[in-house]
This record gives C-alpha cells, sequence and structure tokens, in this order.
C-alpha cells in the first residue's frame, strides 16, 4: 500500500539507563537510524529523530541496590554517559530525553488513563511471590531457585541462564528472595492487562496483509507469535521505582516498564515541540519507523501498536527495520560478562575514529543474520578500504590540484572516452542508493558510495596525472578537474554514513553542503574554485592497537572463567577397599615426544622401577615435550594397556585439571626413588 507521506518520524529504541551503550546497541539500532535521517534531512525531507533513555525497570533497581544507591542515581549517571556517547558518534537526534522526565511521567499516566476509562484493560488476580521480612512483591528478577528443567541452583525468576530457558518466578523449585535471603510465600495481588487476544485480528490483517514489505525477520516473528495465539500482558507490577498508576487504591503498584517505554517516544517529542508534537503522531500523512533490535519486536510490531489502537487518536508505525545481533569475536555481547566494546572506552583508544567504527558497523551490520565484529576485519577495512581507497583518492586530489594549480581548480577540456566511461559508471549511484537506502539495506548503499570512491581513485591511478603533467599539461586539467568533481561526490553521499570526515573533506575542499539529488553531478566545482590545504581524512591502524584490543579481550575471558568457576562436586563416598586397588606408582620421564597425527597426545618412556614402561597421555596442549624430560610424575600402574593412535600405552598419568581447563602433571614434592607406590 503506498501511501502520500508528508514527512518521516523515526524512533530509535531507548536503551536502559543501567550501563553504558556498546558496538552492538550502535550497530543494530543508532548507527542504521542516524543514516535514515541523514540521508532523508539531505533529500530535504521534513524529518523527526527522536531518541532517549529508558530509565525504568527492575535491573535499574536491582544496580542500584547492589551499589547502595538509589535507582535515580544510576539512570543519572548512566543517562549521562549513554548521551554524550552518541553526541561523540554523531548520532543525530533532534532530541535525547528520558522517560523519568516530568512531560514523560505525564504523559504516560493519561495513556493508561484513557486506556483504562475506555475499559481496554482486563483486572485479574493473580497469585505472586512476596518477601514478608522486605514486605513487597518480587519481581522475577528478585528471586532465584532451582531451575525446573536443568537442576542449576541459581535460576533467575525469569530465566535459567545455564539452560537459556525462560521461567516464571513460580515455577523455581525452592525460591529465594535476593533482597533478605528469605523465603518467599504466595500472596495475592492484582494488575491490570492488555488483551492483545482481542487485537490478534486487526493485527494479524494489518500485519500479514498490509505490510508484506517489512524484512523478514520481523515479519517472520510477527507470524510466529501470531500462531502463537496472543495473550493478554499484564502492563502494571508490584515495584517501588517507575510512575504510579493513575487509579485509586494502587499503591506500591507502578506501570510495567513495557508500557511506559515506548509511550516515551510521544513524550520526547512533544518536550521538543510542545505545540507541534501531534502532527508528528496523529496525522495520518506522517510516516513513523521504530529502529530496534530483534528482542524488542514483539513490543514495536504488536503490543505498542495495540496500545496505540486503542487509545485510539495516534497513527501506526509504517515500518519497524529491526536488526539481528551483533557478535563479538564469535561470542554473544554480553554486559555482565564485560564481552563488550564500549563506546566511551573506544573513544580512548580510538580518539577521532568515530567513523572507521560507524564504517564498520555499516559494512558488517546484522542485517539479515546475526555477524560479528573482529579487530582483525575493523583493521583490514580501515586500512585496506578507508585508508586505501577513499582517503588515497582525496588525498591525491587534494595534493595535485595545489601543487599544479595552487589550489584553483583547472578547467576541464575535452572529454576522452575512458572519461566518459569513468562518469557514466557512477551516474546511477544515487538511484541505487536511494532504493537501498528505502528499503533499510544500508550495507548495500554503503557499498555503493565506497564504489564511487575506487572509481575516483582507479581514475588516478590509470590516468597517472602525475607522469602526463610533463608531457601533456592540458589532458591533466581535465582529469584533476573530474577527480575534484568525483570528490565533492563523495562530500555528499557519504555525509550519512560517515558525516566526520565529510566535514573534513569538504573543508579541504572548501565546499559547502550540497543536496542529496546533486549526487551524478559534474559540475558541483567551479573552475578557478580554491580548495584548501590537504590533510589525510584517515590514518592507518598499526596491528599493535588491535593486538592491545585483543589483549583486553583474552584478559576478560580469563576473568571470566575465574569468576565463573566452581569446583566440580564431591564424588559419591568410596570405600578405602576400592582406592587400594588402584595402584599408583611415581615414575621419571626418560623421553617424551609428540605421537604423529594427534595433536592431543604425547608419548612417554617412563622409568617406573622395573625397566621402561610407554604411557600415552592427552597433555601435549598443555606442555612442550621436552620440558618434561627428566622430571617424576606419578602414574597408574595397574591398568590394562590400551592402543592410542597406534601406540600401546600401559598406565595413565594424573594429572590436575585446572579451572580454565588446562592440565598440570601431578609430582612428588621431593625427589622419590621411581617405582614407589602413591598411598
Ligand atoms: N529499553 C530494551 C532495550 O534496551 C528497552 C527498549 C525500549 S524501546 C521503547 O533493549
Ligand atoms: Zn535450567
Amino acid at each position: 500500500m503506498e501511501k502520500n507521506f508528508k514527512r518521516t518520524l523515526i524512533t530509535s529504541a531507548l536503551p536502559y539507563a543501567n550501563g553504558p551503550v556498546h558496538i552492538g546497541h550502535l550497530a543494530g539500532v543508532y548507527v542504521p537510524a542516524d543514516i535514515y535521517a541523514r540521508w532523508l534531512r539531505l533529500k530535504g525531507e521534513e524529518v523527526l529523530f527522536i531518541g532517549g533513555s529508558d530509565e525504568h525497570g527492575v535491573p535499574i533497581t536491582l544496580l542500584a541496590k547492589k551499589e547502595g544507591v538509589t535507582p535515580q542515581d544510576i539512570v543519572d549517571r548512566y543517562h549521562g554517559i549513554i548521551k554524550k556517547s552518541f553526541a561523540e558518534f554523531g548520532i543525530s537526534f533532534d532530541i535525547y530525553s528520558r522517560t523519568t522526565s516530568p512531560t514523560h511521567h505525564e504523559m504516560a499516566s493519561q495513556f493508561f488513563k484513557t486506556l483504562y476509562d475506555k475499559g481496554e484493560f482486563i483486572e485479574k488476580e493473580s497469585e505472586q511471590l512476596y518477601d514478608e521480612e522486605a514486605q513487597q512483591f518480587l519481581a522475577d528478577r528478585y528471586v532465584t531457585g532451582t531451575c525446573p528443567h536443568c537442576g542449576n541452583k541459581g535460576a533467575y525468576g525469569d530465566q535459567c541462564e545455564k539452560c537459556g530457558k525462560d521461567l516464571s518466578a513460580l515455577e523455581l523449585i525452592d525460591p529465594v528472595s535476593t533482597i533478605s535471603n528469605s523465603k518467599p510465600v504466595l500472596r495475592n495481588t492484582k494488575h491490570w492487562y492488555l488483551p492483545l487476544d482481542r487485537h490478534q485480528q486487526w493485527l494479524e490483517k494489518w500485519i500479514l496483509e498490509e505490510h508484506k514489505e517489512w524484512k523478514s525477520n520481523v515479519y517472520g516473528q510477527c507470524k510466529s507469535w501470531f500462531d502463537m495465539d496472543l495473550q493478554p500482558r499484564a502492563v502494571s507490577r508490584d515495584l517501588e521505582w517507575g510512575i504510579s498508576l493513575p487509579i485509586p487504591n494502587t499503591e506500591g503498584k507502578v506501570l510495567y516498564v513495557w508500557f511506559d517505554a515506548p509511550i516515551g517516544y510521544i513524550s520526547n517529542t512533544k518536550e521538543l515541540l510542545p505545540n507541534d508534537w501531534e502532527k508528528w503522531w496523529k496525522d495520518e500523512s506522517t510516516r513513523l519507523v521504530h529502529f530496534i533490535g530483534k528482542d524488542n519486536i514483539v513490543f514495536h510490531c504488536i503490543v505498542f501498536p495495540a496500545m496505540l489502537k486503542a487509545e485510539g487518536s495516534f497513527i501506526l508505525p509504517d515500518n519497524v527495520p529491526a536488526n539481528e545481533f551483533l557478535n563479538l569475536e564469535g561470542n554473544k555481547i554480553s554486559t555482565s560478562k564485560n564481552w563488550a566494546v564500549w563506546l566511551n572506552e573506544y573513544l580512548v583508544d580510538f580518539p577521532g575514529k568515530q567513523d572507521t567504527l560507524r564504517y564498520v558497523l555499516t559494512a558488517n551490520a546484522p542485517e539479515t543474520k546475526d555477524n560479528d565484529f573482529t579487530w582483525k576485519d575493523f583493521q583490514t577495512r580501515h586500512n585496506s578500504e578507508l585508508v586505501a581507497i577513499y582517503g588515497n583518492f582525496v588525498n591525491r586530489t587534494v595534493v595535485l590540484t595545489n601543487k599544479y594549480y595552487e589550489g584553483a581548480v583547472p578547467e576541464r577540456g575535452e572529454l576522452t572516452d575512458y572519461d566518459k566511461q569513468t562518469l557514466a559508471e557512477f551516474s546511477d549511484t544515487r538511484n541505487e542508493m536511494d532504493r537501498y537506502l528505502a528499503n533499510f539495506r544500508f550495507r548495500d548503499a554503503l557499498k555503493e558510495v565506497m564504489n564511487l570512491a575506487r572509481i575516483g581513485n582507479k581514475y588516478l591511478a590509470e590516468t597517472e596525472p602525475w607522469k602526463l603533467i610533463k608531457t601533456d599539461p592540458e589532458r591533466v586539467k581535465t582529469i584533476m578537474n573530474i577527480a575534484v568533481q568525483i570528490c565533492a561526490n563523495l562530500s555528499i553521499a557519504f555525509e550519512p554514513f560517515l558525516p566526520f570526515s565529510t566535514d573534513k573533506l569538504r573543508a579541504q575542499l572548501n565546499i559547502g553542503r550540497y543536496q542529496w539529488n546533486e549526487i551524478g553531478s559534474v559540475d558541483l566545482v567551479a573552475a578557478g574554485h580554491k580548495i584548501g590545504a590537504p590533510e589525510l581524512l584517515f590514518e592507518k591502524i598499526e596491528d599493535d592497537a588491535i593486538q592491545a584490543q585483543l589483549d583486553r579481550l583474552e584478559r576478560i575471558k580469563k576473568e571470566n572463567e575465574l569468576k565463573n568457576w566452581k569446583p566440580v562436586s564431591v564424588k559419591d563416598t568410596c570405600a578405602f577397599e576400592d582406592f587400594q586397588k588402584l595402584d599408583i606408582r611415581v615414575g621419571t620421564v626418560l623421553e617424551c615426544k609428540k605421537v604423529p597425527k594427534a595433536d592431543k597426545l604425547l608419548e612417554f618412556r617412563i622409568d617406573d622401577g622395573m625397566g621402561c614402561r610407554t604411557i600415552v597421555s592427552g597433555i601435549a596442549k598443555w606442555y612442550n615435550p621436552e620440558e618434561l624430560v627428566g622430571k617424576q610424575v606419578c602414574f597408574i600402574a595397574n591398568f590394562a594397556p590400551r592402543s592410542l593412535k597406534g601406540v600401546e600405552s600401559q598406565g595413565m598419568i594424573l594429572s590436575a585439571v585446572n579451572s580454565d581447563g588446562s592440565l598440570a602433571v601431578i609430582s612428588p614434592s621431593k625427589p622419590t626413588r621411581p617405582g614407589c607406590t602413591v598411598e
């Protein structure tokens, strides 16, 4: 259904203010939303780009409790850090506000009240866990216990981190309150529910029939929710932190964070435009687009639209281009495990390199499937694309124009066939980019611009003006004119993606901002125009900077291993007679070598006091054979011989298993005669 929209309202998910933002947030939500907003603005369209922090919810109260501060302290701290990071990365919000703002509290209360008065909720009593010592109901995250699926003793009331299953706090075996460590009891409590089942019919028609153009990952997730049949969802919680319910006798209850957070988009619009916000939310000619990550799809495609529809005066989103997840060096990004690249830390290590991260995260964006960020790829893309193609081309153009013409852009003479071919190659760039950007295919759009830089770079490499200047200076004028025009084109086409370097590029060319539809023109810069001095757009990233990042991750991995390590539980009781059946002895290693074609195995010749025996042991990963020669080891002497990779092993060398899984051979603490027993 093609509609005639007059303006676009862009929202990006409101990050929880309980930690800084990382590259996963940037890649999944904020960079694509920003590219989209900048692109539409360059096209001269009416755009609003709304952001803000999500400052309610249980994780914030848990963190506050852990640190012994108030939830307000937590959100003040992280709202500041997050807002600063977004500004530093050029995310061009028209407003970045927060859900603790008075405007938001009022808007969300009013929204709830309207739905309540219209009878859009159902009221239900249910049993919930209650902490009698702390005198409060326990949100799922405040309860731990044994997972009914896998027996993990430290499962949370919403999820078991060991087996990954979703849980409800009521399913936990032997639940414990994390507030008082006491055993919670069941108590009745009343809550309000949004009956999504009543909305299923129109939602299904709206999405499955009228929005077939939505990204397949989004469409598919919605479809599977419908297939499972929508259920009523609670919109209130028993909690102190949040927006109080605007109805009598509801002390200790607040709006569920997922009820108030999306209303934040509306509140922030109102905060920015107190007199004009309604045209952005209530006029059918506004196109609403939500940028989010895949874990937020149900809330933006089903719950929030149901809320908007129930309220009755708001428009619905036209598209919800959700992305999949970005992993880091092969592992899921995790705040609690510190497995992330934090934006504030990145800028300390790579000052001024915002565009590099924006570039790499877009080129490698998790648009259709989860993707992996690796530091090696980051370096390669920077050095061999940004530096070697885009940067190199611009630098050559600016340096040569300064050198040959004192910076004044030369006249263009007659075009050769090769010139014409080069210009033809990028005449369609804008159409291609428009097509991709309109469909949220940011990676492909970026490829198009990079291709334009590649065309320029190749043009100079093949025409070699630095050689021609001696033999055919007239021809060089045309070449340099074309090169300058391509640079000016790049300053427009790269702008939505790499706003910092296009600023630098414009300064070097001494030009202003063009309109998007001027891409493709070869008359952007007039002959005689004086350009500025050359300055490198990008500087090479050296190996040691990358190694430092890899070392940091390696350190974090080790720390996590140590943190997570728990001794394995003690085995069932064993009779002394049973232990005595094992014949453990001391031996001295005479020879040690690798077993061919078996990368785990070492073959030992051991002096066992009676002669010499061969033992094969799976410790090759942790020892060089030479370092064990002459060492004393303990081994089991009465195992039946067995063949390992063709070598007969006559016993087993004992090792300690370290917390990281590595093995350390056991030796007697004083020199011991080979063949002595261990008991
Ligand atoms: N704060 C969840 C998240 O950060 C949530 C998004 C709210 S968008 C209205 O993933
Ligand atoms: Zn489990």
